[in-house]
């Protein structure tokens, strides 16, 4: 058995690593750090109680992830504040789960000598105009728009750097947009089927003609699983289904599959500095390890996911007017 830490596991995309780690790499055991923090849910690991080692803690926090991390022969590093409009409101938690969290992992790992693999995102390379076939590749220069990307541009240098001087056995990986089970109410996609379950109408910001490329969570993960096989270390890999869409088109594909007039939304103030176009060029992932996303068809994707918050509104109905009563001070 192989041992695997991983960071933020209670989270969206960590909850849904953790299970598709557990039904496809069962080489695996696994022990998940979170801190629980309102992104966190514990529940969002109930399927996989029983495979996996829960702790409740801080990756801020030296002799714990110390501790875990000399315990472990892989670490999955997905714990991150998340949300944009959160760090437009109030950056300091950013600058300190993304950056000094980082830092604390990377020193441990390199005290320790286990392999890393650090999850990151599209926007520390900022934007691209909307009319163009620009996409971003791993040599495009870091340019992040917000607190939120800044932070997650400030953690992918400094893995890169404890590579580079200490010899850490990192590798990287930049994703595009997830969807899928499991994400927290106050993104977009699940706000708005949320808003239509419970009949609020669905805000779009602006003129909703941003663009994003959507990946199903489970081909994120996906690709996470190759490149800790075969990736190269000190490499960093884009991930993205290739399926761009404008926020405008997403919202109206929703309000079709959910029985809705496509006109049923209200445009609210629009997000300060809000990033026009993300594309990432996945050819490095594809070519190199062979990845081919497996959830081609972006309409089926979101009617499934539709289907999930439908079901499980145990889930996300506890969280739902605490996040709108934040986006009511935000005036989105
Ligand atoms: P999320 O907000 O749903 O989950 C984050 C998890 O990290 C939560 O469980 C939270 O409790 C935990 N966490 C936060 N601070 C912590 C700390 N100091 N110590 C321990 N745990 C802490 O986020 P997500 O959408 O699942 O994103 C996971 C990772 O993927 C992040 O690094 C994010 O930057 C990256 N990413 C997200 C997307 C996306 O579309 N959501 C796309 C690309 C990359
Ligand atoms: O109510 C809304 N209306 C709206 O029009 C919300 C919440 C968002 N939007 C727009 C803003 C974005 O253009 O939809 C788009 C997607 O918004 P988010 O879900 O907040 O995602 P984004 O800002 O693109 O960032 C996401 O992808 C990259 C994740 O939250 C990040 O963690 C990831 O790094």
């Amino acid at each position: 058995m192989r041992r695997m830490l991983v960071t933020g596991g209670a989270g969206f995309i960590g909850a849904n690593f953790v299970h598709y780690t557990v039904r496809n790499h069962p080489d695996y055991q696994i022990t998940v750090l979170d801190a629980l923090t309102y992104a966190g849910n514990r529940e969002n690991l109930n399927p996989v109680a029983d495979q996996v080692t829960f702790v409740h803690g801080d990756i801020c926090d030296t002799d714990l992830v110390d501790q875990l991390v000399s315990q472990a022969d892989v670490v999955v590093h997905f714990a991150a504040e998340s949300h944009v409009d959160n760090s437009l409101h109030d950056p300091e938690p950013f600058i300190r789960s993304n950056i000094i969290g980082t830092f604390r992992i990377l020193e441990a790992v390199r005290r320790h000598g286990s392999r890393l693999h650090h999850i990151s995102t599209d926007e520390v390379f900022g934007d691209l105009p909307l009319d163009s076939d620009e996409r971003f590749t791993e040599q495009t220069p870091y340019d992040p728009s917000s607190p939120y990307s800044a932070s997650k541009a400030s953690s992918d240098m400094l893995v890169r750097a404890w590579v580079r001087s200490y010899g850490v056995a990192a590798t990287l990986s930049n994703c595009a947009n997830n969807y899928g089970p499991y994400q927290h109410v106050e993104k977009f996609i699940p706000r708005q089927i949320t808003n239509v379950l419970i009949g609020e109408r669905p805000k779009l910001y602006g003129s909703g003609q941003n663009v994003r490329e959507w990946t199903h969570v489970d081909d994120h993960n996906a690709a996470v699983h190759l490149i800790l096989e075969r990736g190269r270390i000190g490499e960093t890999y884009l991930i993205g289904s290739g399926d761009e869409r404008s926020n405008r088109e997403i919202l109206e594909l929703i309000l079709q599959l959910m029985g809705q007039p496509t006109d049923a939304y209200d445009l609210v103030p629009d997000r300060p500095g809000h990033d026009l176009r993300y594309s990432n060029d996945s050819s490095k992932l594809r070519n190199e390890l062979g990845w081919r996303p497996q959830y081609a068809d972006l309409e089926s994707g979101l009617a499934a996911t539709i289907d999930w918050y439908r079901n499980n509104t145990w889930w996300w109905e506890p969280h739902k007017r605490r996040t709108e009563a934040k986006y009511q001070l935000l005036g989105r």
